[in-house]
């Protein structure tokens, strides 16, 4: 839908707040979500907040935010950052500008960590900002 910001999580941020606050921050992915509703809402935006441990879902999440005309995506994919061709090119493929989100600073972490296979196709990218990233990258995408 027109309006609608995706935010879209990958691989084990499900488990957000119950380990590893040192990283990650001590707020759950719910949190994350009705923080993120209610400014969306003061912006006159809606927020789709999904999470997948799964690759594909992620692509598909991608193909449906397009196809249902968001307003942009906000993704953070976890280690598939790292890894996914998939997600690069589906990224690619979709006009939707997307914002790259991480909690933590991959590159200020160990080496496999310091590539992103959707960064070099992402509107812009945002890291170490913990949870208020997400909001940052709600903000961009509202005011285009
Ligand atoms: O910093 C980020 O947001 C990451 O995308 C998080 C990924 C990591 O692989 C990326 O390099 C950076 C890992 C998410 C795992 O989330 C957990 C949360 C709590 C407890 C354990 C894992």
């Amino acid at each position: 839908m027109a309006g609608t910001i995706y935010v879209l999580n990958g691989p084990n941020l499900n488990l957000l707040g119950t380990r590893e606050p040192e990283i990650y921050g001590s707020q759950t992915l719910d949190d994350i979500a009705a923080l993120l509703d209610d400014r969306a809402r003061e912006m006159g935006l809606a927020i789709e907040l999904r999470q997948s441990n799964h690759e594909g879902h992620l692509v598909d999440w991608l193909h449906e935010a397009q196809a249902e005309g968001a307003a942009g995506v906000i993704l953070n994919a976890g280690a598939l950052t790292h890894t996914s061709v998939a997600l690069h090119d589906a990224v690619k493929a979709i006009q939707t500008p997307v914002i790259e989100v991480h909690l933590s600073n991959p590159h200020a972490r160990e080496a496999f960590r310091h590539h992103s296979f959707i960064s070099a196709v992402a509107r812009g990218v945002i890291c170490g900002l913990g949870a208020r990233g997400y909001l940052l990258a709600l903000e961009a995408l509202a005011h285009g």
